[in-house]
């Protein structure tokens, strides 16, 4: 399939493999992304307006160790770990990922965060993305680019899912969907991986309640 920006060649027609667990309830397509996928990386590290934020921890300030961008419908704000992001317009680029992200999750995004993860030094603590303003009835879809690195799950309850958390290694072009309860019982990182040289992107979907939109 060719589209305008001439990106996607073969999207993965293939269903999803499923997880289910107590709380839990994953959709992965390992490549759901085949082609271009090059392209598109290169495309996202100059065309997207990358920052570098800064958290507070312990009352000192330290940057936070990835770069960011929150792209999002007008008012769709998002605020984590203290940082209150500029919402940033949907690109055509960015525009036609969400299209087809949505096809393949079967939900409507009003917004989306961006993670570059610049080398193994880069990476991203335990959380669950659980804040006010996201839609917990929503899911999170999950895209990655470049190069792999772990991803790994664990229940906020041990008791859930005892012993070691579940890893996906999120390589270049998988898509992973994090269905309702996940978030509200689960957390996921992405630990360092101090041998890895390359960049990688993930992107994350999301849907800001309706209620949290502020109207300028
Ligand atoms: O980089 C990833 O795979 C995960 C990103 C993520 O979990 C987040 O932005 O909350």
């Amino acid at each position: 399939m060719n589209t305008q920006l001439g990106l996607f060649d073969s999207p993965a027609l293939e269903g999803p493999q499923q997880l289910q667990l107590p709380g839990l309830a994953l959709r992965f397509w390992p490549r759901w992304s085949r082609a271009n996928t090059d392209r598109l990386s290169s495309r996202l590290k100059s065309e997207v307006r990358w920052k570098q934020d800064q958290i507070s921890l312990f009352g000192r300030t330290h940057p936070l160790p990835r770069l960011t961008c929150w792209v999002g419908d007008p008012g769709c704000s998002y605020t984590y770990s203290g940082v209150a992001n500029p919402i940033e317009p949907w690109t055509p680029l960015l525009q036609e990922l969400r299209e087809r992200v949505q096809f393949a999750a079967g939900c409507l995004f009003n917004s989306l965060l961006l993670n570059r993860y610049r080398d193994g030094r880069d990476k991203l603590d335990w959380h669950a993305d659980d804040e006010p303003e996201l839609d917990p009835a929503a899911p999170i879809a999950s895209l990655s680019l470049g190069t792999a690195r772990s991803f790994r799950l664990k229940p906020k309850v041990p008791a859930f899912h005892p012993g070691e958390p579940l890893v996906y290694e999120l390589g270049h072009g998988d898509l992973l969907v994090m269905d309702p309860p996940t978030q509200e019982h689960w957390l996921h990182q992405v630990p360092p991986r101090l041998r890895v040289k390359a960049e990688r992107i993930n992107l994350t979907f999301r849907v800001i309640r309706p209620e949290a939109i502020r109207h300028v």
